[in-house]
């Protein structure tokens, strides 16, 4: 096992609503060795992590600043299998 390898990990975060929450989750990640920021918006973050304990570590920074974050899948394709997770007809 390869534990340095570089994996982009996106970060769903509950509590993250405005411009001041995003800078504060940003500041969080930018703490945390071996975590390089790629992008915060609103509801979620992408993150660059040295294997899955860069990804452990981001997430618990985010929790510790206030917030509620857990890995989500990686960006999944919105035309297959369905868009939203509630089924496959949820929006068309
Ligand atoms: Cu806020």
């Amino acid at each position: 096992m390869n534990t340095t390898e570089k994996t982009t990990v996106n970060i769903a975060i509950d509590g993250m609503s405005c411009g001041t929450c995003v800078a504060g989750v940003t500041r969080a990640l930018q703490g945390v060795p071996g975590v390089e920021v790629k992008q915060v918006a609103i509801g979620s973050a992408s993150v660059v992590v040295a294997g899955s304990e860069g990804a452990k570590a981001a997430v618990a920074a985010i929790n510790e600043a206030g917030f509620e974050a857990r890995p989500a899948p990686a960006a999944a394709p919105a035309k297959s299998g369905g868009c939203c997770g509630s089924g496959p007809s949820c929006c068309g």
